[in-house]
């Protein structure tokens, strides 16, 4: 827990945050939580900050839940901005009212108001998180979400010890302004650090302070540890690798995968990657590193960001020796990202990849500008004449910021809020991956002009969907982790350069594809993923990349309901409080 500065303040927070009630019955249980989201002021790096936390807590508290049970969350708003929580990757069949997306389910919980979420975990196992789901606020409002087994059994080795290990940054700048300046199509903002469980690590050093480290203490040889990793930074993808020992991935996103090996992992905002750690180095001490991935320029560059960890064997005999560090790829080398992403596959269960397809999109993901002004003639190339924002098949997302589409769809309401044309293909086909489109150009001069639109795309209930993810090098040459709310959605293939159907449809894996929330979309390369749309509701599609998201990099899936009650959305739950009800409106 951080430094706060109120103490008297703090202990009324935890006092709530106690009262976690869990009612056993004799076979689901409910899991009841209190979230006090309220300022704090924390030091780091010689400077005090006031930052945004859940009950005093950076990251935020854990939920942990067994397979089946449901979730009770009350939110309770201290802050001078609105919010809301979304569960990241938890399923919400038929509860999508719960989802907690702002502005896409719900209006944000206003401040000094606040709300109950309360769902079902039905047939997911693993690690997830929660997060704040306006603006960047999630930057440091999140926590790990653990469902554990019913019956207690992995399809792997016991672990001896669970751990999870919340990768994200440290900011200093304000993230409402932050926000502020992303929508004006600026980011040279950058973070100050990267962390590890909210600790900057000792690379961190001002005036001779050394920043705190994240500690895995007390390792005893022998034992299994089972890392949750998550990445909750807004904006970049890590490498994780610990010295002197190797990982077994065994899960992805709360689903089971084939056991894979690898000493590195690597993780994109949104994903969660389960691995199994074998402490079976020297008694001793070793390094962890967190190491933020880029692409090389013409790209912008943002600088290096690293947080550093420490694992100590409780027999390690000299604690003088200086740990041993870990060999770490180039920050610039996105290649073990994509073996990473690529080599992994599902553990072949029960759930079956539809074969026939009745929706087929092919998404292209990218930059584009806007005039400052009216004329929709202005200079492009990083112009100070325009304004950056970011798109899918040439349509930068308008977020709604006044109503949810959720409830306007409910309610038959649509007009002037949204329409139900997201292209499913792109406009116009070019060289997705010519890096020639990366600044100074020109030949991205013609191709970045776009629009802002609220363009949804509306799906027949259990219709076969199949999305190509196509990253461009429209302006930069980032990856994009793209993620559906309500759905996880298996990945048949990946690979560099322009998807091309006569040669790649022959390489989706329909036997043990990973099922996913996130997909990392490779850097100059494409995804191909595929979902049963077996879930009513409205559902928020956007890249993790908080720059990309409030840039414009969105939309929404709306699916209708199915023939019968059980295949449609219930109406939403008593406690649900209406945009513009009891104080619920725009921050
Ligand atoms: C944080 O520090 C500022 C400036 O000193 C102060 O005004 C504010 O009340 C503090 N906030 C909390 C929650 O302690
Ligand atoms: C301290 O952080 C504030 C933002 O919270 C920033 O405006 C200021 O420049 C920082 N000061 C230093 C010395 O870094
Ligand atoms: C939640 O808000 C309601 C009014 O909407 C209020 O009656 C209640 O006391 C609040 N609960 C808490 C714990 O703040
Ligand atoms: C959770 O499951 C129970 C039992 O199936 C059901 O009665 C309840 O409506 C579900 N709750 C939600 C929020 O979906
Ligand atoms: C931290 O900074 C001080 C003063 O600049 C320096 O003497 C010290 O060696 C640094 N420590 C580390 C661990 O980098
Ligand atoms: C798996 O990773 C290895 C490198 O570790 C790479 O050579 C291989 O191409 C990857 N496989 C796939 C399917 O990407
Ligand atoms: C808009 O920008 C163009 C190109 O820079 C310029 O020629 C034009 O005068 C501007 N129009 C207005 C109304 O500012
Ligand atoms: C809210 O959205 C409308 C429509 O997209 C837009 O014109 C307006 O500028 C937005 N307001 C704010 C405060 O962002
Ligand atoms: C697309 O651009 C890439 C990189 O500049 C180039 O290697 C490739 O040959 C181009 N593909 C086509 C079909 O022109
Ligand atoms: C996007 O649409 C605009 C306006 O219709 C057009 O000028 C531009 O070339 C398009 N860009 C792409 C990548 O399709
Ligand atoms: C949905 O589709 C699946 C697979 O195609 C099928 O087994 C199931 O019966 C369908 N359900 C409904 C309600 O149509
Ligand atoms: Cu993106």
């Amino acid at each position: 827990m951080e430094k706060v500065s109120t103490a008297a303040f703090l202990f009324s927070v935890v006092a709530i945050a106690a009262l976690t009630i869990v009612v056993v019955d004799s076979e689901a249980t409910m899991v009841e939580q209190t979230f006090v989201v309220h300022e704090m002021n924390v030091t780091h790096l010689c400077n005090t900050t006031r930052i945004f936390v859940v009950n005093g807590q950076f990251p935020g508290p854990t939920v942990d839940v067994t397979e089946g049970d449901t979730v009770v969350v009350h939110v309770i708003n201290r802050l001078p901005h609105g919010l809301t929580i979304h569960w990241h990757g938890v399923r919400q069949m038929r509860s999508c009212w719960a989802d907690g997306a702002g502005f896409i389910t719900e209006c944000p919980i206003a401040p000094g108001s606040n709300h109950t979420y309360r769902f079902n975990v039905t047939d997911q196992v693993g690690t997830l998180w929660w997060h704040a789901h306006v603006t960047c606020l999630r930057s440091t409002i999140n926590g790990a979400f653990i469902i554990r087994p019913r019956d207690g059994k992995y399809p792997f080795p016991t672990p001896t010890k669970d751990v999870p290990i919340i990768i994200g940054e440290w900011w200093e700048l304000d993230l409402i302004e932050l926000d502020r300046r992303m929508v004006d199509g600026n980011f040279d903002d950058n973070p100050l650090s990267a962390t590890i469980n909210g600790k900057l690590g000792d690379l961190s050093n001002c005036s001779g302070t050394v920043e705190e480290s994240f500690i895995l203490d007390n390792v005893n040889s022998g034992e299994i540890y089972l890392l949750r990793l998550i990445n909750t930074a807004l904006f970049s993808e890590y490498y994780f690798k610990v010295a002197g020992h190797t990982f077994t991935v065994v899960a992805a996103d709360a689903n089971y995968l084939t056991p894979y090996n690898t000493d590195i992992v690597s993780i994109s905002p949104g994903e969660t990657i389960d691995v199994l750690m074998a402490a079976d180095a020297p008694p001793g001490h070793y390094h962890m590193v967190a190491l933020a991935n880029q692409p090389p320029p013409p790209d912008l560059q943002i600088p290096q960001l690293t947080s550093l960890g420490l694992l100590r064997y409780t027999a390690a005999v000299d604690t003088n020796t200086v740990p041993t560090m870990p060999i770490m790829p180039s920050q610039h080398n996105t290649m073990p990202s994509y073996y990473f992403h690529a080599n992994l596959t599902g553990l072949a269960r029960r759930h079956r990849v539809p074969r026939h397809v009745d929706e087929r999109l092919l998404i292209t993901l990218g930059l584009g500008s806007i005039c400052r002004n009216t004329t929709g003639r202005c200079k492009r190339g990083r112009s100070p004449e325009t304004v950056v924002v970011a798109t899918m098949n040439n349509v930068s997302f308008a977020h709604p910021n006044a109503t949810s589409l959720l409830e306007r769809y409910y309610g038959g309401n649509l007009e002037g809020v949204y329409t139900e044309d997201f292209p499913v293909r792109p406009p116009r086909v070019f060289n997705f991956t010519d890096r020639s489109l990366i600044p100074p150009g020109p030949e991205e001069a013609a191709l970045e002009p776009t629009a802002k639109a609220t363009r949804l795309r509306r799906f027949r209930y259990n219709s076969s969907v199949e999305i190509v993810f196509q990253s461009t090098t429209l302006l930069q040459s980032d990856s994009n982790p793209m993620h559906l709310h309500g759905y996880d959605v298996f990945v048949l293939a990946q690979g560099l350069g322009n998807f091309n159907p006569r040669r790649d449809v022959s390489k989706f894996n329909y036997y043990n594809p990973q099922l996913r929330n996130t997909v990392q979309v490779p850097r100059g390369g494409w995804a191909a993923v595929r979902f049963l749309a077996d879930n009513p509701g409205m559902w928020y599609l956007h890249c993790h990349f908080e720059f990309h998201i409030i840039m414009g990099m969105a939309t929404a899936f709306i699916v209708e309901d199915g023939p019968t009650p059980e295949t449609s959305l219930p109406p939403p739950p008593p406690e649900f409080k209406r945009c513009g009800a009891n104080g619920l409106k725009q921050p």
